[in-house]
């Protein structure tokens, strides 16, 4: 186990100067980073991908910098971990962890040491953003040993997005008993990116899967088609039905396990103490977004939004349109999210409220403030690390559980400083 300083990325030019130097010696290309010793400012100082999109409100995109005032270790619980995809917690404090593309899933004890593969996992395609991705406890997990995976089921014609649930049988050889398959996302495609796969349970016992809508143009256009679970998220009761409540129950043609419509791609989903549903959506080239979660709402996409496509074609020709919500917040350049936690705990006190999210292409740990669910400051941690972060969650002794996405990733914790 070894521990890492968290304070030398907040003290200005110093971790600026070793952030540099990493780059150089890591032989990456260097480009313009975000600030964080300029507080008042906006964060954010790169230039836009999109200078004509302008924001719907003040302060939807690039809030000022909030530096923290807490200081923090990091912790090397594990490595070794070939590209880990999510964390739940057991009741003994024992950690489950996906690894995507071998689609295996492993029992992490507190202190690192991992078990053996869990048995019986379901096959998973693991190709591109594929494999074995959430893991979920169910809520009565202490009575049923109940948990729900999710994972690019290969099917006939390609693959979609599925949910399984199963018994644990934890032990020296720990292994699925009684698995089923409880969701299927439709249709199937051959595409081996955007399905999502987020699991949030929602404190009335449903479950939201966050789906997404497979990158190709086949799919893509699904997004707002309630025949179609591409680009949506569902709520689900845990044998997989759709609740009576759900909005589109009844409608003529439309599937009655969505919840909402017009995303793109959602790696990122939480509850709020208010217990509402929030997701970071992976945007195109210049349009991640911050979404509060509504009931029956269109988030848009491929209709409205903000970016571009990554050849740098044109995508929308407009940002707002009647009866299409617009995002809380979005980011321009992107910071390609992935895992978000509402911190909640007493270990960090100032950070009490605020959104924690896993950054891929930005390598950081992004830490939002929000204020009437507007976003009012932002900041960028562990940017020093250079680390590509899959998952945030909190754990139950309330500090901040990390996954890298590498081949050889990390289990990270963050710690109050020690005095
Ligand atoms: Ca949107």
């Amino acid at each position: 186990m070894r521990t890492y300083s968290g304070t030398i990325m907040r003290v200005g030019h110093s971790w600026l100067a070793l952030g540099f130097l990493a780059l150089a010696c890591t032989g990456q290309k260097t480009k313009p980073r975000a600030s964080t010793d300029r507080e008042g400012g906006a964060l954010e100082t790169a230039p836009p991908n999109v200078p004509e999109f302008k924001p719907a409100f003040a302060g939807q995109t690039r809030a000022p910098l909030s530096a923290s005032r807490t200081k923090f270790d990091v912790v090397e619980l594990a490595t070794g971990l070939q590209k880990p995809w999510a964390i739940a917690f057991l009741p003994d404090r024992r950690m489950l962890v996906t690894e995507k593309i071998a689609g295996r899933l492993l029992i992490v004890s507190e202190a690192g040491e991992k078990s053996p593969p869990v048995l019986g996992v379901p096959p998973v395609d693991g190709r591109g953003q594929g494999g074995l991705l959430d893991v979920e406890l169910s809520p009565d997990y202490a009575e049923t040993k109940l948990i729900f995976l999710s994972y690019y089921e290969p099917r006939e014609g390609g693959n979609g997005l599925a949910v399984a649930k199963a018994r644990l049988a934890d032990g020296a050889a720990p292994r699925l008993a009684e698995l089923s398959v409880i969701f299927r996302m439709q249709p199937t495609l051959d595409s081996s990116m955007h399905a999502g796969g987020r699991l949030v349970f929602a404190p009335d016992g449903n479950l939201f899967v966050v789906l997404g809508e497979r990158s190709i143009l086949e799919g893509r256009v699904q997004a707002q088609d309630l025949k179609s679970h591409l680009g949506k998220i569902v709520r689900i009761r845990p044998d997989g039905s759709a609740p009576d409540d759900n909005p589109f129950v009844g409608r003529d043609g439309a599937r009655p396990e969505i919840w909402t419509s017009g995303h793109r791609n959602i790696l990122s989903a939480a509850l709020d103490a208010q217990r509402r549903l929030w997701i970071v959506e992976m945007g195109p080239r210049g349009g991640d977004e911050l979404n509060l979660v509504e009931k029956g709402k269109d988030y848009g996409w491929p209709t409205i939004g903000y970016g571009e496509e990554y050849s740098g074609a044109t995508l929308h020709e407009r940002t707002q349109a009647e009866g299409m919500e617009q995002p809380v917040y979005y980011w321009d350049p992107v910071i390609s999210p992935s895992g978000l936690t509402i911190y909640s705990g007493q270990a960090f006190p100032e950070w009490q409220g605020n959104f924690f999210i896993g950054g891929l292409s930005s390598k950081a740990l992004v830490r939002l403030v929000l204020k009437n669910d507007r976003v009012i400051g932002e900041e960028r941690l562990l940017t020093s690390r250079g680390e590509r972060i899959r998952e945030v969650a909190q754990g139950p002794d309330d500090a901040l559980y990390l996954l890298t996405d590498a081949d050889d990733g990390k289990l990270l914790k963050l710690v109050p400083k020690a005095r």
